[in-house]
C-alpha cells in the first residue's frame, strides 16, 4: 500500500471509530473528532515522543485535549497506537465504569494527562505543564550533558476554549514567561453549539495571540498533512515563544449532511448519516468498529515508544552516574517526597497574623522541597507566600516564585497543570480568600483529580477590616467545604499554622486549602491546652473545665482564641465547658467514630460554633439543638476589630449566646 493510502486509511479509521463510538453510545460529540482525525494521526503517529507501553515516562511529550468533548478522538488514537485501551472499551463509550468516560479523566484512562471538559481549563493546564518542564529543565539539566528534561506540550483547543477568559489569562502568562515548549492547535471550525461563531466570537484570534507574545501560524485545511507537518516543525523550532497553529477545519468532515453544522458538535450522526459517511469515505457501511489490519500495524507505536524511552533511560543513567546528588533530588521530586524540616514554634502570647506565621513556616520547609514552585495573584506582599531566596521564574527558569499577575483563575489552572506534570512537589497558588471564587473551577478540578497542590488563602474573614464587604468572605467557608475531597483548614494560631502546612505538604491524594488571617491573633498559651498537633485529626478538645461537659464551644481559625476566653469565663461561672478547636471538617470526618464521639459526645446537646461566616453546614457538628455565632449577611468597612466586635465576635456576646443555648437545651 502506498504511503499516502495507508495514511488516509489510518485517518479514516480514527474518523469511523469516533463516529461509531458516539453512535453506539447514542451520546457524545462526533464532529470535532472527525474533523481533527488528521491532526491526531500526526501527533500520536509521528510528532509526539510517547510510549504507549509506559505512559508515565517522565520525559514524554504531554498531550492535552482541552476540547475534552471531542474525547473519542483521543480514545481512538490511544487505542490504535497501542495504549491499554481495548476495542471493547471503545464500544463501551460513556458506559458505567468503562475506561472511556464522556470527557477525558485523569488517572482513569492511561494516556490521559489531565481531566478536561470544562472549556478553557486544559488550555491553562498545558501552560502549567510548560512551567514544570522549564523549571525542571533548569533545575536538573547540566551543561555539557544531554538534557534529562526536554519535552514539549501539545494542546488541542477549540472556539469555546478561546472564548473562556482563563485561556486569555493563561496565554498572557505563557507569553510573558516565554514558554517556548508549548505547541497549541486551535480548531478554527467557526462553529459552537449555538451555531456560527459570527454571532458570538468575532475578534481576530491570530492578532490576539500575536499581541500576547505567541508565535502564530495558520493552516488553511485540517486535511493538509504537508502544511500541518511544516507548521509543527516551525513551532518546534521556535523555542523562545509559545506557539499556536490555527487550523481551519470543518466539523464532521466526511459526513455528507452533517458537515459544518452545529448539530454535529454534540449529537450522534444517526445510523443513516454514519452509513453515508462511510460510503463517502469508501468504507463498508455495514462494518462497525472496524480497524483494518494494516492500520493496526501502521499505527502501533509501542516499539517506537520503547525505543524512545530506552534512549532516554540510557542518557538518564549516564546523567545519574555523573550527578548522583541531583539524581537523589530527582527521585525525591518525582516521588513527591518531603525532606526533613523542623516546625517553627511560637511562644505563648506572641501576637501575629497566621499569614505571617505561614510565611515563617514556608521558609522553614523550603529547602526540604526544592522543586516546590508557586506564587500569588499579585498579592505576594499580602499573602506572604514568597519562597525567599528562591528567585523569580520570570527572571530565570530555575526561579521558584511565579508572578501570576491578577489572574486567579489562570493561577489555579496553571498550578493544576504543574501538579499533573509531576516532578514539582506541591505547587501552590495564593490570593485573598474572597477571590477563591475567581479560581473555583480550578480548585474543584484539583479536588476531582486528587492533585497534591496547595491553595493559600489569606485575609480570611471580616476581620480583614477596612476593605469592606467586597473583600470579606462570609459564605466562602461553606462554599469551599462543599467541594468534595478539598481539605479546608483554618488554623487557630501560629502553632496550628505550622501543623496545617505540615499536613498540606504530606497529603498525596488531594488539595489542601489554608485559610489564614490578615489580622494578628495571639499565640495560644498551651500550658493548660492540648498541643497544636491535634490539628492532624481535624478537630480536638483544646481545653475543658472538667471531664463531662454540659456545653461545647467549637471555634475555628482566628476565633478560637475568643471561643476559649468565653469558655473560661463560663467555667468561672460554674458551667462545665469544653472548647474544641476545629480547623478542618474534612479531616475530622475521616476520624473513627469513637474519636469523633469523644470530641463531640452525642449526649451533649448544647453546642455552639463560633465562626465569622454563614452557619450553613454547622448543624452537622452542633446538632439540631445547637447554635452558631455566625454571619448571615455581608460585612462592612471599618477597622477589623470594630467589625468583629459589632457583629458579635466579642466575649460578652459569645458568653451570652452560650448561656442562652444552655438554658434552652437543658
Ligand atoms: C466552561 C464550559 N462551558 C460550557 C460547556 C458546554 N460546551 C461544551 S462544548 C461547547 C462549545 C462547543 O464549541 P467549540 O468549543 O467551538 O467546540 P466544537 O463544537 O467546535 O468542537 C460548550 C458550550 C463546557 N464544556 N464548558
Ligand atoms: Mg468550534
Amino acid at each position: 500500500m502506498a504511503n499516502s493510502e495507508i495514511e488516509q486509511l489510518s485517518i479514516d479509521t480514527i474518523r469511523t471509530l469516533s463516529m461509531d463510538m458516539v453512535q453506539q453510545a447514542n451520546a457524545g460529540h462526533p464532529g470535532t473528532a472527525m474533523a481533527l482525525a488528521p491532526l491526531a494521526y500526526l501527533l500520536y503517529g509521528e510528532v509526539m515522543r510517547h510510549n504507549p507501553a509506559h505512559p508515565h515516562w517522565p520525559n514524554r511529550d504531554r498531550f492535552v485535549l482541552s476540547a475534552g468533548h471531542a474525547c473519542v478522538l483521543q480514545y481512538s488514537a490511544l487505542h490504535l497506537t497501542g495504549y491499554n485501551l481495548s476495542l471493547e472499551e471503545l464500544k463501551r463509550f460513556r458506559q458505567w465504569q468503562s475506561k472511556t468516560p464522556g470527557h477525558p479523566e485523569y488517572r482513569h484512562t492511561e494516556g490521559v494527562e489531565v481531566t478536561t471538559g470544562p472549556l478553557g481549563q486544559g488550555f491553562a493546564n498545558g501552560i502549567g505543564m510548560g512551567f514544570a518542564e522549564r523549571f525542571l529543565a533548569a533545575t536538573f539539566n547540566r551543561p555539557a550533558h544531554e538534557p534529562v528534561v526536554d519535552h514539549r506540550v501539545y494542546v488541542i483547543c477549540s472556539d469555546g476554549d478561546l472564548m473562556e477568559g482563563v485561556s486569555y489569562e493563561s496565554a498572557s502568562v505563557a507569553g510573558t514567561n516565554g514558554l517556548g515548549k508549548l505547541v497549541y492547535f486551535y480548531d478554527d471550525n467557526r462553529i459552537t453549539i449555538d451555531g456560527t461563531t459570527s454571532i458570538s466570537f468575532t475578534e481576530d484570534r491570530a492578532k490576539r495571540f500575536e499581541a500576547l507574545g505567541w508565535h502564530v501560524q495558520s493552516v488553511d485545511d485540517a486535511n493538509d498533512l504537508a502544511s500541518l507537518r511544516e507548521a509543527i516543525a516551525n513551532a518546534q523550532a521556535e523555542v523562545a515563544r509559545p506557539s499556536i497553529i490555527i487550523v481551519r477545519s470543518h466539523i464532521a468532515f466526511g459526513a455528507p449532511r452533517a458537515v459544518d453544522t452545529a448539530k454535529a458538535h454534540g449529537s450522534p450522526l444517526g445510523a443513516e448519516e454514519v452509513a453515508a459517511t462511510k460510503k463517502a469515505l469508501g468504507w463498508d457501511p455495514d462494518k462497525h468498529f472496524y480497524v483494518p489490519d494494516e492500520v493496526r500495524e501502521h499505527l502501533n507505536r509501542v516499539e517506537r515508544g520503547n525505543a524512545l524511552e530506552t534512549e532516554w533511560n540510557t542518557l538518564f543513567a549516564r546523567w545519574s552516574e555523573a550527578f548522583p546528588r541531583a539524581r537523589e533530588e530527582w527521585d525525591a521530586a518525582w516521588d513527591g517526597r518531603i525532606g526533613a524540616w523542623t516546625l517553627p514554634e511560637w511562644e505563648a502570647g506572641e501576637e501575629l497574623a497566621t499569614r505571617d506565621a505561614g510565611n515563617k513556616v514556608m521558609q522553614a520547609f523550603k529547602h526540604a522541597v526544592p522543586t516546590m514552585i508557586g506564587g500569588a495573584g499579585d498579592l505576594v506582599e499580602s499573602t506572604k507566600t514568597e519562597l525567599v531566596g528562591g528567585g523569580l521564574f520570570s527572571d530565570s527558569w530555575a526561579g521558584r516564585n511565579i508572578a501570576f499577575g491578577i489572574r486567579e483563575h489562570a493561577m489555579g489552572s496553571i498550578v493544576n497543570g504543574i501538579g499533573v506534570h509531576g516532578g514539582c512537589v506541591k505547587p501552590y497558588g495564593s490570593t485573598f480568600l474572597i477571590f477563591s471564587d475567581y479560581m473555583r473551577p480550578a480548585v474543584r478540578l484539583s479536588a476531582l483529580m486528587g492533585l497534591p497542590v496547595v491553595w493559600v488563602w489569606t485575609h480570611d474573614s471580616v476581620g480583614l477590616g477596612e476593605d469592606g464587604p467586597t473583600h470579606q468572605p462570609v459564605e466562602t467557608y461553606a462554599a469551599l467545604r462543599a467541594i468534595p475531597n478539598l481539605w479546608f483548614v483554618r488554623p487557630a494560631d501560629a502553632n496550628e499554622t505550622a501543623w496545617a502546612w505540615k499536613i498540606a505538604l504530606e497529603r498525596q491524594d488531594g488539595p489542601v486549602a489554608l485559610s489564614l488571617s490578615r489580622q494578628k491573633v495571639p499565640t495560644l498559651d498551651r500550658s493548660d491546652l492540648a498541643a497544636p498537633s491535634g490539628l492532624e485529626r481535624g478537630a480536638y478538645t483544646l481545653w475543658e473545665s472538667g471531664s463531662s461537659p454540659d456545653l461545647i464551644l467549637i471555634g475555628t481559625g482566628a476565633e478560637v482564641g475568643l471561643t476559649l476566653q468565653a469558655g473560661r469565663k463560663l467555667a468561672d461561672g460554674g458551667t462545665a465547658v469544653r472548647v474544641v478547636s476545629m480547623p478542618c471538617w474534612e479531616l475530622f470526618e475521616q476520624q473513627p467514630a469513637d474519636y469523633r464521639d469523644q470530641v463531640l459526645p452525642p449526649e451533649v446537646k448544647a453546642r455552639l460554633s463560633v465562626e465569622p461566616g454563614v452557619s450553613l453546614g454547622w448543624e452537622r457538628w452542633v446538632g439540631d439543638r445547637g447554635g452558631s455565632v455566625s454571619l448571615e449577611h455581608y460585612g462592612a468597612s471599618a477597622p477589623g476589630t470594630t467589625v468583629l466586635e459589632q457583629f458579635g465576635y466579642n466575649l460578652d456576646n459569645v458568653v451570652a449566646r452560650a448561656a442562652a443555648l444552655l438554658e434552652r437545651v437543658s
